[in-house]
Order: C-alpha cells, then structure tokens, then sequence
C-alpha cells in the first residue's frame, strides 16, 4: 500500500453490489406497485411478497444537500404482470432541472424517458450502456430479459424523487411482451 494511503473508502463496489457501512437498502415488493401496472387482473393475483426490485445507496450528504452526489445500484427482477414486464416505479425529480446517470451492469433492459411532451422513448440497457438522463425527464427501467438486471445511478443530492406524476398519468408507453418480443406500446 502508498506510504499516504490511511485507509480505503468505506465504501465499495464488488461485483454487482455496493458494499459499507452505511449503504441504504430498499426493497419493493408488488404491494408497493399498486395502480403502475396495465392487467389490473393479473395484477391482483400476483402474490403481495414478491420482490420486484431493490436499490442499494449510498448517501454522503443529507438528502437534499445542493452540491452534492448520490449512488446507488438497483437490481429489477425479470418477471412479468400479464404481458408486462417488471419495471421500477419511474420519477421525475422535484427539483426538475436535475439530472442523473445510469449505467448497465448486467442483464438486459429498457430506460424510458419521457420528456414534458410526454414523448417516450427507450434506450437499451446492456452490461456496459451509459445513460445520460437530461432535466425535465421522467425515467423508468424495465428488466426484458431473462435474468437479473443490474444498473447504477449518480445523481444530484438536492434532485428529490417526484413520483406524484408518474402515478397520475403514468408514462405515455409501456414495454409488453409481444409475441415473446419486448416492445414498446
Ligand atoms: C435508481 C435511482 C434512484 C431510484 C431507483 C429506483 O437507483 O434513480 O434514485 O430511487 O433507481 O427507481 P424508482 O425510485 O423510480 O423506483
Ligand atoms: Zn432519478
């Protein structure tokens, strides 16, 4: 080790997962999902318990401290509700000029970004695929493969997660399995 080296970060990335002291661990479940998804039927069914994603963060500084940086992996399980795959929740930031990173880790998936317009688009999420989320952006992932998908996210410690919108009038596209195919609807 350097002479002036004390001590490594206690914070670290290993494999996919963050690891430290202080990371945030969150877990959604379908119970926290309600009113996203289109097949309210096959929603219902669903078993409350089952794990849809779970984010792992790391905050230096309060939330919403101006100046500062957020971290945080997220891993979306691969399932389905109907021909729906399993998507996290989707924000906007409260302060709406903010904006964020995120990149593949692995897995395969879809970033929606809707923009004030309420147009949608998608960019393909790979082991490898940065993402740059402009202001102004709704964001949402969408796991459309088979396995695990694992992405990271930077961003801004003031940004805050506006998620009022998003439930209101959702995304003005959905990612459904069609014909075995992921597209975008
Ligand atoms: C990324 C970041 C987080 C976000 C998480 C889950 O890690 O964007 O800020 O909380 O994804 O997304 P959501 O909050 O939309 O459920
Ligand atoms: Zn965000």
């Amino acid at each position: 080790m350097i002479s002036s080296t004390i001590n490594p970060t206690d914070i670290s990335i290993s494999g996919i997962h963050l690891h430290g002291k202080n990371i945030n661990k969150i877990s959604r479940t379908i119970k926290d999902l309600s009113g996203l998804f289109s097949d309210e039927k096959a929603f219902a069914k669903m078993d409350n318990s089952t794990l849809v994603y779970e984010v792992e963060s790391y905050f230096p500084v309060a939330d919403g401290t101006e100046g500062g940086l957020f971290f945080g992996i997220t891993h979306l399980y691969p399932g389905k509700i109907g021909d729906e795959y399993f998507m996290t929740r989707g924000h906007l930031h409260t302060i709406t000029n903010r904006a964020e990173y995120y990149w593949g880790i692995e897995g395969e998936g879809l970033l929606l970004l809707m923009d004030e317009n309420r147009n949608t688009r998608g960019e393909l999420i790979i082991p490898g695929s940065l993402h740059y989320i402009s202001g102004g952006t709704a964001h949402r992932v969408v796991n459309t493969g088979k396995t695990l998908l694992s992405f990271g996210a930077c961003w801004p410690s003031d940004a805050g997660h506006n998620y009022e919108a998003i439930a209101k009038t959702g995304f003005s596209k959905r990612v459904l399995d069609v014909q075995g195919k992921p597209q975008l609807v």
